[in-house]
Order: C-alpha cells, then sequence, then structure tokens
C-alpha cells in the first residue's frame, strides 16, 4: 500500500477535492516519507505530525497565492510587531478554517487513531502571557480572514511563558517545552538571517553616526502560514531565533576548552530562550532590553529588503509599509527605523524621523505607571549607544518643534521612556476600548494629547469567533448554523437575528442542552487531568486570567469565604449551587500574586472539605491556564468575572469570549465591560462597585479600608479569619503581610468594592434559581456580541490607523 507513495506525491493540494480518503493517504505518505515511520510503530504524536503536515500542505498553495497577489498588486503591507503571539493549538484551528473538520476525523478514524486525542496531544505554543498576546493571535486570523496583507513578528521562544504546578498551593515555574517534538507548523528559513548589533561605541557626524559593535547575534526566520477563513487568504507569523554568527570556536574546542568553545551560541541562544525573564536583576533588565532589540532590528531590517526590492525611493516608504508596535516593547523601532534611514540611507535627520513616524503606531495596552516601561539612560547607552543618541535626538527635535511643557520630555530622571519615546515617533496611538481611550487622554498622555489632539484613536478589542464560538464550542456552533447559516462567523453582527429566539422555549431548551454538554466535558476534563469532581449542575462561576492585584482574584476569594460563613450559619437556606473556577498565572517575581494563589487554594481546600458546603459552595483552580484550557472552559463557564478596579483593566478581552459562549458576566465599569453591558443590555449583566471616577475620588479623599472593613461584618469575619490562621493553622502568620496590606493599603480597593461584590452574588443566586430568565439573558448576550468579533476591529485599524484596505 505503501508503493503508491514511491512518486513522492505525497502532498495534497488545495486545488483538489479533500476527503477523508485522501487525507488518509496524505498521511500515510507523511508517516513515512516526512516522519520515517511505518504504521505499526507510529504513536499518537507521529499520527498527530503526519496529519499536520497533510493540513499544512493545503495552506501552502493559498499562502503563494495571496503572496503573489500582494506582490503583484505592490499593495500596502501591514507589520505586527509583537512580544508575545499567544496562538495556542493550530492543528484544530487550520483544519476549522479549511472546513475539513468532517475529513480529518474520518481519516484519522480509519487508522484506528483516537481523532480528539490526536488533537490535544498538540502542545500549547506559549508564546505570550495574556490578553496583549491572545489579542495578537486573534489579530492575525482576523488580518487573513478580511484579508489585509500583513506580516505578524515576534520571538520564537525556545520555552516560551513558564508552565504552572502547584506544590501544596503554591505556584512552582519549570520551563515549557513546546519544541521538544518537532513544530509542524514552520518552516525554518535559514537564509533569512540578519545579523543584530550590541553594545560596542557610536560616534555621530552630522545628521548620520558610525556605530561599532561589540557583539552580534544572527536572526534566524521561522515562518508560519495563518490561514483565514476558507483559506482564501492567508498571510505569514515570521518569528526570530537567535542563533551565534559562529556556531562554535573550533580552536578553543581543539584546545579542550570545550565549554568556552560553545559560548557565543549559549549567548546567542539566551535572547531567544524565554519569554520574560525575570527582570527583577540587572542582567534580566539587560536581556529583555536585548531581546525587544533583537526582534524589532531583525524585522525591520526584513521591512527595508522587502520594500527595496520594489524601489530605492526610502520617502515613499510610508505609503508601502504600515507598522504596529504592539505596545512599548517594540518602541525601540522608532529610533532603529531612524538609524537605518540616516546611517545607511543617507536621509537627513528630521526626513528620517518624519518618514519613520508616517510607518510607526502604537498600541497602548495599560496605564498602570509601574507597567510602563522605562530603561535606564545607562543600560540604553550601554547596549545600543547609537538608539540613545537618536533618542536625545528625537527628543530634542520635538522640544523644537512643540512648544512643550518642560515635563514633556523621552529622556528624564536618567531614564528612557518608552511610552513617551512610542508616542512621539508614532503616527496613530490607539487605546483598546472606549474608556480605556479617554482615560489615555486624561492621564498618562494627556500632555503629549493636548500637543497632538489628532494622533489618540480609539480601537475596542475583539476576539476571533473562529477560535471562540466555532472552534471551541461546536453545540453552540451548530445551533449558530442552524439558525442562521454559517455566515456569521464572518460576519457577527448576523448574531443579532438570534434575539428573537430568547423566548422560545425549544430554542432556548436546546440552548441549556449545549451548556449542559460543555459543562460535562469540562468536568471530565477537570477530573482525568487533576481528579476533581465537580457537579455540573452547580452554576460554573469563573475568574481566569493573568493573577494581579488589580484584576482583584482576592475580591473574589474573599467572597467565597464570606460565602461559606454565610452557609455555614444557615445551610438549610436555599443557596444557589456554584462551583468557583480560578485559573491564571503570576509572574515569577510577584510575592503578592503569588500569595493570592496561596490563598485561593487554601480557602479552596477548607471549603471542599466543609460537609457544609458539601453540594452548595466548591472551588477548583486547576494549574497552568493556557489557550486550550480557555477553549474548553469559556464554553462551559455561567459567569464571566470581570471585577478589575474600574480604570485599571484597559479592554479585557476574556470577558468578550465568556459572553459569546452565553455567560453572564459579573464586573466592574472597567475596559470593554462598558461597551459589553451598552451592547447586552444594562439588564443582562451584573455590574457593581465604583467607577473610574469613584476610584480616583476615594482615593484623593484619603482612602481607609480598616473603615470598609469595619462596616462589613462579612467582610470583617473573613479578614479575621485570614488574619487568625483559620485557612492556614499549620502556619498561622502566613498571610500577615496580606492582611496588613488590605487593611491598612488596599490600593485597588478590594475593601470598597466587597460589599457591592457580595450583595451583586447574592442577585446572581437569585437570577440562578430563575433558569428560564438565566438563559434568555445568555442567548441576549450571544446575540448582542457582534461588535467584539476581531474583524470588527481589524477593519477599525485598518481604516484609521494603516490606511488599507481590506479585500473582503
Ligand atoms: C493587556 C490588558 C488587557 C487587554 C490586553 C489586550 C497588557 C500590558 N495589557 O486589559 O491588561 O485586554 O492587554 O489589549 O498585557
Amino acid at each position: 500500500m505503501y508503493g503508491t507513495f514511491g512518486d513522492m506525491s505525497v502532498a495534497l493540494k488545495s486545488d483538489q477535492p479533500v476527503t477523508a480518503e485522501t487525507l488518509r493517504e496524505a498521511m500515510l505518505g507523511h508517516l513515512r516519507y516526512s516522519i520515517g515511520k511505518n504504521t505499526p510503530t507510529a504513536t499518537l504524536t507521529d499520527w498527530r505530525l503526519a496529519l499536520s503536515r497533510a493540513i499544512r500542505d493545503l495552506l501552502v498553495d493559498p499562502w503563494f497565492t495571496t503572496t503573489n497577489r500582494i506582490y503583484g498588486a505592490n499593495r500596502k503591507r501591514v507589520y505586527y510587531l509583537s512580544m508575545e503571539f499567544l496562538i495556542g493549538r493550530l492543528l484544530e484551528d487550520a483544519i476549522n478554517n479549511l472546513g475539513l473538520e468532517e475529513a480529518a476525523r474520518g481519516a484519522v478514524e480509519s487508522l484506528d487513531v483516537d481523532y480528539s486525542a490526536l488533537v490535544l496531544d498538540e502542545p500549547d505554543a506559549a508564546l505570550g502571557n495574556g490578553g496583549l498576546g491572545r489579542l495578537a493571535a486573534c489579530f492575525l486570523d482576523s488580518m487573513s480572514t478580511v484579508g489585509v496583507a500583513a506580516h505578524g513578528y515576534g520571538i520564537r521562544y525556545a520555552h516560551g511563558l513558564f508552565r504552572q504546578s502547584f506544590h501544596d498551593g503554591w505556584q512552582g515555574e519549570e520551563a515549557e517545552d513546546w519544541l521538544r517534538q518537532a513544530h509542524p507548523w514552520e518552516f525554518e528559513r535559514s537564509e533569512v538571517a540578519y545579523p543584530v548589533n550590541f553594545g560596542g561605541e557610536a560616534r555621530v557626524s552630522g545628521d548620520s553616526g558610525m556605530w561599532k559593535a561589540a557583539e552580534t547575534v544572527m536572526a534566524v526566520a521561522y515562518d508560519t502560514p495563518v490561514p483565514g477563513w476558507r483559506g482564501r487568504w492567508a498571510n505569514t507569523l515570521r518569528l526570530w531565533s537567535a542563533q551565534p554568527v559562529f556556531e562554535f570556536d573550533l580552536e578553543r574546542f581543539n584546545h579542550g576548552d570545550y565549554l568556552g568553545a560553545a559560548a557565543p551560541s549559549v549567548f546567542a541562544q539566551t535572547i531567544s530562550r524565554v519569554l520574560y525573564p525575570d527582570d527583577t536583576t540587572p542582567q534580566g533588565k539587560e536581556l529583555r532590553l536585548k531581546q525587544e532589540y533583537f526582534f524589532t532590528a531583525a524585522s525591520l531590517a526584513d521591512i527595508l529588503r522587502r520594500y527595496l526590492a520594489h524601489s530605492n525611493d526610502m520617502t515613499q516608504l510610508p505609503s508601502a509599509c504600515a507598522i504596529q508596535l504592539n505596545d512599548t516593547h517594540p518602541a525601540i523601532a522608532a529610533p532603529e527605523l531612524v538609524r537605518l534611514l540616516t546611517d545607511k540611507h543617507g536621509m537627513g535627520f528630521e526626513a528620517a524621523f518624519d518618514v519613520a513616524r508616517r510607518c510607526l503606531n502604537y498600541t497602548n495596552h495599560t496605564l498602570l505607571p509601574e507597567a510602563l516601561e522605562r530603561w535606564s539612560v545607562d543600560l540604553m547607552a550601554q547596549a545600543l549607544p547609537r538608539h540613545m543618541q537618536i533618542i536625545e535626538r528625537i527628543d530634542a527635535l520635538h522640544a523644537k518643534r512643540h512648544t512643550r511643557p518642560a515635563s514633556v520630555k523621552i529622556v528624564d530622571g536618567g531614564e528612557v521612556r518608552m511610552g513617551d519615546l512610542a508616542f512621539i515617533s508614532a503616527n496613530r496611538v490607539n487605546g483598546v476600548s472606549a474608556l480605556h481611550t479617554e482615560l489615555m487622554k486624561k492621564t498618562v498622555f494627556a500632555e503629549l494629547h493636548a500637543l497632538h489632539p489628532e494622533r489618540i484613536v480609539n480601537e475596542t478589542n475583539g476576539v476571533t469567533p473562529r477560535r471562540w464560538i466555532w472552534g471551541c464550542n461546536p453545540g453552540l456552533r451548530s445551533l449558530l448554523n442552524d439558525a442562521l447559516g454559517e455566515g456569521w462567523v464572518t460576519d457577527l453582527d448576523r448574531l443579532r437575528a438570534l434575539e428573537k429566539h430568547a423566548d422560545d422555549p425549544a430554542f432556548r431548551a436546546r440552548f441549556a442542552m449545549i451548556k449542559t454538554a460543555n459543562k460535562r466535558r469540562f468536568a471530565r476534563w477537570l477530573e482525568s487531568a487533576h481528579g476533581q469532581n465537580i457537579p455540573v449542575d452547580a452554576m460554573f462561576d469563573v475568574q481566569i486570567k493573568r493573577m494581579h492585584e488589580y484584576k482583584r482574584q482576592l475580591l473574589n476569594v474573599l467572597e467565597a469565604a464570606a460565602l461559606r460563613n454565610a452557609i455555614r450559619r444557615d445551610p438549610d437556606a436555599v443557596w444557589a449551587p456554584r462551583v468557583k473556577i480560578f485559573g491564571g498565572k503570576a509572574a515569577p517575581g510577584y510575592a503578592m500574586a503569588k500569595l493570592i494563589i496561596k490563598l485561593i487554594n487554601d480557602v479552596g481546600r477548607a471549603i471542599n472539605r466543609d460537609p457544609a458546603c458539601r453540594g452548595r459552595l466548591s472551588v477548583v483552580y486547576p494549574p497552568n491556564y493556557n489557550v486550550s484550557m480557555a477553549e474548553i472552559l469559556i464554553p462551559a463557564s455561567d459567569l464571566s468575572e470581570q471585577i478589575s478596579t474600574a480604570g485599571k483593566e484597559a479592554s479585557g478581552t476574556g470577558n468578550m469570549k465568556f459572553a459569546m459562549n452565553g455567560a453572564l458576566t459579573v464586573g466592574t465599569l472597567d475596559g470593554a465591560n462598558v461597551e459589553i453591558g451598552e451592547q447586552v443590555g444594562w439588564e443582562n449583566i451584573f455590574i457593581f462597585g465604583h467607577t473610574a471616577e469613584q476610584v480616583l475620588a476615594i482615593r484623593e479623599a484619603g482612602y481607609n479600608p480598616s473603615k470598609a472593613i469595619d462596616a462589613d461584618p462579612h467582610l470583617a469575619e473573613v479578614v479575621d479569619q485570614i488574619a487568625a490562621g483559620a485557612f492556614s493553622p499549620e502556619e498561622p502568620t502566613r498571610y500577615a503581610a496580606l492582611v496588613e496590606n488590605l487593611r491598612h493599603h488596599d490600593w485597588f480597593q478590594v475593601c470598597a468594592d466587597f460589599t457591592a461584590y457580595y450583595e451583586m452574588q447574592r442577585e446572581i443566586d437569585a437570577a440562578w434559581r430563575d433558569q428560564d430568565g438565566w438563559r434568555r439573558k445568555a442567548i441576549l448576550n450571544v446575540a448582542r456580541m457582534g461588535m467584539f468579533s476581531s474583524d470588527r476591529t481589524i477593519r477599525g485599524y485598518a481604516r484609521d490607523v494603516w490606511g488599507v484596505t481590506p479585500e473582503y
């Protein structure tokens, strides 16, 4: 049977019909000729790789066609530079995009391999941390679906973000090794390699300069095709891996210095080893800056190479490329582009800056001052001496052109403020939700906004319905297809037509059955992966996101502890049964977030062991929350916790995924919750707590959390219990720092919002008891989430920021 592959024609062609049979043949061919295995010895992973290769073959033709079309028409391209691309698993996504679900399942099953197990065998590409990275991945999907010519540029981290485990309830971190097995989606482009320099000395002469670097590494490209819906279009995700200029020093090796011989390679590879090295040490900071420059410099070199193939008139660069800086991580692009234009292409400084600025745009993703990057001038001057000179010159040029207040400076107090550098060097600066954009204008960028009032625009985030409904919620997908036809998946506003079914009992019943099936699926997963049992008829009350004090997982766990007290006092009252589900990682250096994780696990243990809570309340916190866990948990959720301190969450995107999948939101008036409320109707969302303005006013009036604690007996009781070691009898003072912080500082106003939150949760209990009413609200949520497709967001960027017209 393998003889048929003697001609090596294992590749499927996208213009021929793909059936279970042809796919099976292609899998067998790849198993033999790409993987080098035969059927009797093939492991599950071998089969997965074989199927992935067969599917990848089908992406290649659309990919080439798209590229040729873009080249032919000399279209303006979008370059999305991002430190993170949280792409997750790719196999099922590609299969869905190409419409090959049945063929793939049929092919795999005909080989006696379990299809679901095969899909789940793929490691989750954890090249990101949270919303910012997942947004970048959703944007790639949407740019390919609406037909925007785009390249994503980032880093091919060998280990990505760490893998989280719990040891006695404490977070442990292990290196993620997603690349241990072959990554079947990428094409290594060893010929596409650029040297990236660091350190040394720089001299200025007139408008240009000379940089004699001390170290060089090579950035080597790895390309992954990103298919859009039905393969009509495919863009490229190009990730850079750092390699030594020379593999190793043979002379040192021959003298017996084996470690020394490998040193250059170790230095180079360190750069693309992990995402977010712990930057609490000077070495960590330097590494982080080098990572940022590494991928930015390689990407710009690549962009210019592509441009120069068409034209050498550098003044026209802005008509050919729009470069999006995803947060400040690639903000070094501004001085780098100016450097290339002046030092390499002989342009005058002011002209170079103007060209660069017309190419660059900057998305701000947070107003938290500690999250806005700043680099010490010393570090910048040492690692990137020429860039430091250019940054100072940009600062001076800006001062020359605009009468600016003394406080508007890029370089200040011995630091380079990357947010200001990005703002000043960008054509458009955008926030990620209406509220966040307004706050940006009033707070961090108030002065710059006054100088450049046309620069800030809003592009409210969105998520791709391909992954976040079609892929992760097959039940809902079928329901929507039956009710609306398949068009909703690329035109999410069509969901509106569901409104008329909200009062139809049969529709509601089917909707409810889908939710229950999803809850069963999650419960089965939880049991098999973590040995925990949860009742599927309870409300699944879910908070999954990075662990951060502003997101207030603490508020949630305090409420859980207070609820337990209430249940113990009156076990026979009618309680709405709940399972509180947490998921999320804390940054390795973030001690308070790690202590909150431990508290959730300690409180969870007490609740889960408490006979009074049985059947009424339980808490689970499966470790290592990632995209794949989100895909199974979000469709199973009833209640979505979006409870950040108002004014702190730039947008949120999890909030959108939940509502699209029929969970109701409990949330503050923060980030995109505001717009979600406007869309779904305020009667279909549970909003509580202080507004951003009130939060500010409370702080200014001299906030005293102890007063709030004293005023609320539920809260006072819980805080006392934690302080007395009720949840940590083996170490009663474990939470001393947390309690001290709650009583005397409480920067994120957990105590100030507690009462409102607790009361809102009891209203939610009541709403849950009316299951029909709950379902109606849930259906209306799904129906009104059309706005939150990332297709809408990308069309907005295309129009307001990039000046390109989507093909579809
Ligand atoms: C995050 C915000 C979220 C937002 C995502 C995507 C950073 C720095 N910011 O609220 O916290 O949804 O960005 O915009 O990761």
